[in-house]
């Protein structure tokens, strides 16, 4: 189903290294996200709007306060279009992955059967809304029923359909046997003294290899928060009580905008399961909770903003070797144009000082025995404006 209500405007990712050594943010990270719901959306480990803050939305509604939930008491989307409520049965009857079957097995290559999970959801709810800035927010809450464990629960947009068969396989139409470059896969360690959330996107490593290859979430992209404080309440019932203990519920909110670089991208499908570790290849999948379709088109920014600065990559990218800049502004301008790795290093100083008016071309050469392949962030900095872009460099 469309939703021309939401808008996506890209802005900066990053790739590279292994598939084997995510790039892994820790920390929990409480906030209320601005979005446009009453008060903003608030991501603390609970689900009752207007508590503890008052004033702000969340997930089921909540006396006192103005701001309501997305969804009813009874768990229903007020707003099925943007809001989804995903139910995964539990114990015995669950639908889990065949053994075996692991993250580096491509989604057509897939089976299922009915059994016990080792890791097991019930609830799975998604919220798509907008922020002040635009930006359009994925939010995400899930339930496990064990604490034995780290949970590695999985969070993957895919291009391509993505559907369960009745017969136990999967079909899915995605480019490479279900996958798509530029896929996204984002990954929650619901371990309780160390919770992170990290993220990879699916591209060619090298002429007919895929892979994920994970990137860094940037610090204001995204949230999380678990319920270390203790049990809450969830009115519409988790594993059949009215209450989820301690550990057992994560909510996130992802800033999808950065997720993405410069081209338009639309996922149709969104699939959440739950992997033995963070490895995105020999990982096994056990739970999960059937796929849900999306239409969500993600815009590209090949348009210049509407302020007029944009920074564009004018070579090919990924590039092997000189990298070609055009800097556009709208008046002179102060401008500092660097380079970073991954790593938030900076590898790189390609001018600073004041440009004129219009389109001014600029280049980056990077050393090949200091700088290798992967991927970088070119930002230009002006007193008005931030622009960051991402080069590969190939090998
Ligand atoms: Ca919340
Ligand atoms: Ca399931
Ligand atoms: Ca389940």
């Amino acid at each position: 189903m469309a939703r021309p209500g939401l808008r996506f405007l890209p802005l900066l990712p990053a790739l590279v290294l292994t598939a084997f050594a995510p790039w892994v943010i820790a920390d929990t990270r409480s906030s209320v996200v601005p979005t446009t719901d009453p008060g903003g959306f608030e991501i603390e480990g609970d689900l009752l709007a207007n508590s503890p803050t008052l004033n702000t939305t969340d997930w089921v509604p909540h006396d006192p306060g103005t701001s309501t939930g997305v969804l009813t008491s009874g768990g229903t989307p007020v707003d099925p279009a943007h809001t989804f409520h995903l139910i995964d049965a539990y114990d015995n009857s669950d639908d889990v992955f065949s053994t075996g079957m692991t993250l580096a097995i491509m989604p057509s290559n897939w089976t299922w059967t009915t059994s016990l999970a080792a890791r097991d959801f019930n609830n799975g709810l998604l919220h798509l809304t907008t922020d002040q800035a635009g930006h359009t927010w994925l939010f995400c809450a899930l339930d496990r029923k064990s604490t034995s464990s780290t949970a590695f629960m999985s969070i993957e947009l895919l291009q391509g359909t993505l559907v369960k068969n009745a017969d136990h396989t999967f079909s899915a139409s995605g480019t490479q046997q279900g996958r798509t470059v530029d896929d996204v896969l984002l990954t929650f360690v619901f371990d309780p003294t160390s919770p992170s959330l990290s993220a990879a996107r699916w591209i060619e490593l090298s002429p007919g290899s895929f892979g994920f290859s994970p990137f860094s979430l940037p610090p204001n992209a995204f949230t999380f928060a678990i319920n270390s404080a203790g049990a809450v309440d969830v009115p519409f019932g988790s594993f059949g009580n009215p209450t989820l203990p301690t550990n057992q519920f994560v909510e996130l909110g992802v800033d999808l905008v950065a997720l993405l670089d410069q081209s338009p991208i639309t996922f149709q499908s969104i699939f959440i399961y739950m992997r033995s570790s963070t490895s995105t290849s020999s990982a096994a999948i056990s739970d999960f909770i059937a796929p849900l379709p999306l239409n969500v088109r993600v815009a590209g920014v090949e348009q210049a903003p509407a302020d007029g600065y944009d920074l564009r990559i004018a070579s090919s990218n990924p590039s092997s070797g000189r990298v070609e800049l055009e800097l556009r502004l709208p008046a002179e301008s102060r401008v500092d144009l660097r380079v970073f790795d991954l790593a938030g290093r900076e590898v790189g100083r390609i001018a600073s000082g004041v440009f004129p008016a219009g389109r001014t071309r600029a280049t980056w050469q990077p050393s090949r025995q200091r700088r290798p392949a992967g991927l970088y962030f070119v930002r230009m900095n002006t007193p008005a404006r931030t622009i960051v872009r991402r080069v590969e460099i190939l090998p």
